[in-house]
């Protein structure tokens, strides 16, 4: 990245140009796209935008603390979890381009109202991971997968949604941290763009983004350890024992914004299964799934501790499912010291 020596050195350029998101996308879809993925893809920045204005101003207005609801997990929901939900679906619902939504906010499936056209994507999406540290400061994030529907004639059966990870067509994130990211693939590599409050605008700041294959970091609550089984434990110790050279531990307590950690210096986040929470806590469609999507276009991997997590045919679109995400071998070494005690 060259930095010219005009007032323009603050934006971030590739090769002394200036690319925003929408030029990115337009460029890099396929001949043969009539424009629908992109256009989501480019609404899905938008909510960004929105979301971030939001979470910016978060202390100020009253968007703090529970909304005394409770979300079909039975979590309580935060009040910023359902504005960047309703954000999403206000912004999403009536564009033609979607057949469908499934939201960690919402029990049920969320159908296009009759009265706005189909279209034949479906979205999934966490409007807010990490959604515990809102209170705290701590970034948090929106994160996204597309499905394309099964057959144009019946879009928008919950069979649409019920799709393997290995069928989505892209996947992303939205990190409102120090500043405000957008990553995303859509198949051809992993793609970085940073908001410039000033302008409103996405710029592309890193381009195919890969695992470093010097990992740095290892992720996962350590206080869970008494509930771990033995393969974890082992595992746990070979990271922080055996693994040369040394790895560093870091846990933020949002996957997004661990996981973009590891993205972006190498590592892995782990979130097992547990006898409390046999199936983990992770949920796999709109949580799990899009990260496993992006981390393998970045040369990582995404488990369940014994097989892809983009194999898993969903049953349920909240079910839950252990995560190991990340570096590829560190990853297939948790899962060789998790087999090896079934
Ligand atoms: P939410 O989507 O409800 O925020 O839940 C997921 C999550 O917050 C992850 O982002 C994070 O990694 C994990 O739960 C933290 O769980 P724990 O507090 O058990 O470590």
């Amino acid at each position: 990245m060259s930095l010219p020596q005009n007032g323009l050195s603050h934006l971030p350029m590739i090769d002394g140009q200036i690319v925003t998101i929408e030029r990115f996308l337009l460029d890099s879809q396929p001949q043969y796209a009539k424009g629908d993925l992109t256009a989501i893809l480019y609404d899905m920045a938008l909510a960004g935008k929105i979301i971030s204005a939001q979470t910016r101003r978060a202390g100020l207005l009253d968007v703090l603390g529970l909304a005394g609801k409770v979300n079909v997990q039975g979590e309580s929901q935060q009040k910023l979890d359902l504005l960047a939900d309703d954000i999403i679906v206000r912004l999403m619902d009536h564009t033609g381009r979607l057949a469908g939504m499934v939201t960690e906010e919402r029990k049920e499936f969320i159908r296009i109202p009759e009265k706005y056209k189909k279209g034949s994507y479906i979205l999934v999406y966490d409007p807010l991971d990490g959604s515990s540290n809102i209170d705290t400061n701590i970034s948090i994030g929106t994160i996204f997968g597309i499905y394309r529907v099964l057959d144009d004639d019946t879009p928008g059966i919950i069979e649409d949604c019920l799709q393997p990870g290995q069928s989505l067509v892209a996947a992303g994130y939205i990190l409102y941290g120090t500043s405000t990211i957008l990553v995303y693939s859509a198949g051809n590599g992993v793609h970085s763009f940073t908001l410039e409050p000033s302008l409103g605008e996405f710029l592309l700041s890193q381009e195919n983004i890969r695992f470093s294959d010097k990992p740095v970091f290892y992720s996962y609550n350590h206080a869970r350890g008494r509930d771990w089984d033995k393969g974890m434990h082992q595992y746990a110790n070979w990271l922080r024992d055996e693994h040369t050279p040394k790895l560093s531990y870091r846990y933020i307590g949002s996957m997004v914004a661990d996981f973009h950690r590891n993205l972006t210096h190498g590592g892995v986040f782990c979130y097992p299964a547990t006898p409390e929470k046999p199936k983990g806590k992770i949920r796999l469609l709109y949580e799990a799934a899009p990260l496993a999507f992006l981390a393998e276009q970045a040369g990582g991997y995404g488990s369940d501790g014994s097989r892809s997590l983009l194999d898993i045919v969903p049953t349920d679109i909240h079910q839950r499912t252990p995560v190991f995400i990340g570096n590829r071998y560190l990853v297939e070494k948790a899962e060789e010291f998790l087999n090896a005690h079934k």
